[in-house]
C-alpha cells in the first residue's frame, strides 16, 4: 500500500516540477515575465530534485504515512517562498524606452492645423543623457524622417499622426513615440441644391454605386441574391444590360477604370473585375488592410476606396494593392462611414452614410472643404416600406451638376449645386 501511495506522490511532483513546467533552462536571461516564471519554476525544480533523490532513500525505510503526506505539503510550500521570491526579481524587469524619455510637442496641444510649426524636445525622465536624437514623422501616408526643426505641418494630412524619437544613450538607443491629430483651419464651405431633372430609376435596384462612361450610367446594386452590374439609358429609365452576382456576394461601390469596370463586395474582402464592353468577369482581387467594400471612383492614375470608416484608401489600378490612405476630418470631427464615391475635378465627393449629405474631400489631405445638404431630396421620390438612404453620386464632367439617387428610389436626380 505505501509503495502505490509512494509512487503517486513521486508523480505528483514529478508533474508539477518537470511538465507542466519544462523551461528551467531555455527561458533563462529571457527578459519577459514568461522567462521569469520560466527562472522561478526552475528554481523550485532545482530545489525539488535533491528532495526526489531523498525520497526515493525513504522507500527503502518504511515511513508512517501522516508523515510522508507532512513531507509533500512542506516541499510544495517550500515551492510557493521560492516562486514568490524570484517573481518579485522579476518586477526589476528592463524599463521600457518611454520609461527614460518622453517626446514634448510645443505648442504643447493635441491638435493643430497646417498653418503651425512644431517644436520637438525630448525630456529624460531618469538618469540618462539624450546624447543624439533621430527624429521621424509616421503619417497614413507612409512615414518620413525629420530633418529640420521646428517642423512644418503644411503639406501633412489630416488625421493622427505619431513622432518617432530615435534617443541615442550610453545605453543603446532608446525608441520613443508621441501622437498628434492635424485638422484643417477652416471650416467647410456649406451648399445646397436645386434639381434640374428627374429620370425614372428601378425601385427595386438598391443602388451601391454609381458613374458616367461613355453617356451611360454604370451602377452597382446590393443585396444578398440581389446584387448586379448594370448599364442603364438613365433618361429613359432603361437597364440595357444586367449582370446578376453570386449570392454569395453583396455588390458596393464601382467605378470605370479604361476598359475595366472594378465592383467592390460588403464584407466578402473581395474586388470584382469585369470587361467593360462584354461585362465578362476578367479579375478579381482581395482587400487588405481596408476594412471592407463601400464605395469607389477613380482618378484616372489610381482607385479610391471607402472601407466604412473614416478612411479613403488609395489601390494601384492593375494590382489593387492598396498604397496608402488618408483620414476625412472637418475642423471639427472625424468623418465616420463614408460611403459612395465620385472624383469630381481634383476632389472626392464622398456621401455620408446615414446622412443627406455629400462632403467634398481634398484627396490628398482629407480634409473636408465643403459639405452639399441634400435635405429633402429623399421626400421627392415614391415613399414604400423598402425606401432606404441617398447612395448614389455620378458626374457628367458639366461644373457644379449631380446625378443623385439612392437605395430603392424610382428616381435619379440631376441636380445643380448651390451657394448656401
Ligand atoms: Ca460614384
Amino acid at each position: 500500500m505505501f509503495d502505490g501511495i509512494q509512487k503517486k506522490m513521486a508523480s505528483t511532483l514529478h508533474h508539477t516540477a518537470t511538465t507542466v513546467y519544462p523551461c528551467c533552462v531555455p527561458t533563462l536571461g529571457d527578459s519577459t515575465g514568461a522567462g521569469c516564471v520560466g527562472l522561478a519554476v526552475a528554481k523550485i525544480h532545482c530545489f525539488l530534485g535533491p528532495y526526489k533523490i531523498f525520497q526515493h532513500q525513504l522507500l527503502m525505510v518504511i515511513l508512517p504515512l501522516k508523515l510522508q503526506l507532512l513531507m509533500t505539503r512542506i516541499s510544495l510550500l517550500l515551492g510557493l517562498v521560492f516562486s514568490s521570491f524570484f517573481l518579485v526579481q522579476c518586477g526589476s524587469s528592463p524599463k521600457t524606452d518611454g520609461a527614460y524619455f518622453s517626446i514634448e510637442l510645443l505648442p504643447k496641444k493635441t491638435t493643430y492645423t497646417p498653418s503651425e510649426d512644431l517644436q520637438l524636445e525630448v525630456s529624460a525622465k531618469l538618469e540618462l543623457k539624450a546624447d543624439s536624437i533621430q527624429w521621424q514623422i509616421q503619417s497614413p501616408n507612409g512615414s518620413k524622417n525629420i530633418s529640420s526643426l521646428p517642423l512644418s505641418l503644411e503639406n501633412l494630412p489630416m488625421g493622427t499622426h505619431k513622432i518617432k524619437a530615435r534617443v541615442f544613450t550610453s545605453q543603446g538607443i532608446k525608441n520613443v513615440f508621441q501622437e498628434f491629430k492635424l485638422l484643417p483651419a477652416h471650416k467647410p464651405e456649406l451648399f445646397g441644391y436645386t434639381i434640374l431633372e428627374r429620370y425614372p430609376h428601378d425601385i427595386k435596384a438598391y443602388t451601391q454605386g454609381l458613374e458616367f462612361s461613355d453617356g451611360y450610367l454604370y451602377e452597382s446594386t446590393g443585396q444578398y441574391g440581389q446584387s448586379s452590374l448594370r448599364q442603364l439609358e438613365y433618361k429613359q429609365g432603361k437597364v440595357l444590360r444586367n449582370e446578376p452576382l453570386d449570392n454569395a456576394f453583396f455588390a458596393e461601390g464601382l467605378t470605370v477604370f479604361q476598359d475595366k469596370i472594378i465592383q467592390l463586395t460588403w464584407r466578402e474582402n473581395t474586388g470584382l473585375v469585369y470587361d467593360k464592353n462584354s461585362f465578362q468577369r476578367i479579375d478579381q482581387f482581395q482587400y487588405d488592410k481596408s476594412r471592407q467594400g463601400w464605395g469607389l471612383c477613380n482618378d484616372g492614375d489610381y482607385l479610391y476606396k471607402s472601407d466604412g470608416t473614416h478612411k479613403i484608401w488609395r489601390l494601384d489600378p492593375q494590382t489593387y494593392k492598396e498604397l496608402d490612405y488618408i483620414e476625412v476630418y472637418t475642423n471639427k470631427l472625424k468623418i465616420d462611414q463614408i460611403n459612395e464615391l465620385e472624383w469630381i475635378d481634383g476632389r472626392i465627393y464622398a456621401n455620408i452614410y446615414q446622412k443627406n449629405a455629400i462632403a467634398i474631400v481634398h484627396p490628398k489631405t482629407g480634409a473636408v472643404e465643403g459639405v452639399i445638404n441634400l435635405k429633402g431630396l429623399q421626400q421627392q421620390v415614391t415613399q414604400h416600406s423598402g425606401l432606404d438612404v441617398l447612395n448614389g453620386i455620378a458626374s457628367d464632367g458639366q461644373q457644379g451638376i449631380l446625378y443623385l439617387t439612392g437605395k430603392n428610389w424610382d428616381q435619379i436626380f440631376k441636380v445643380q449645386i448651390t451657394p448656401k
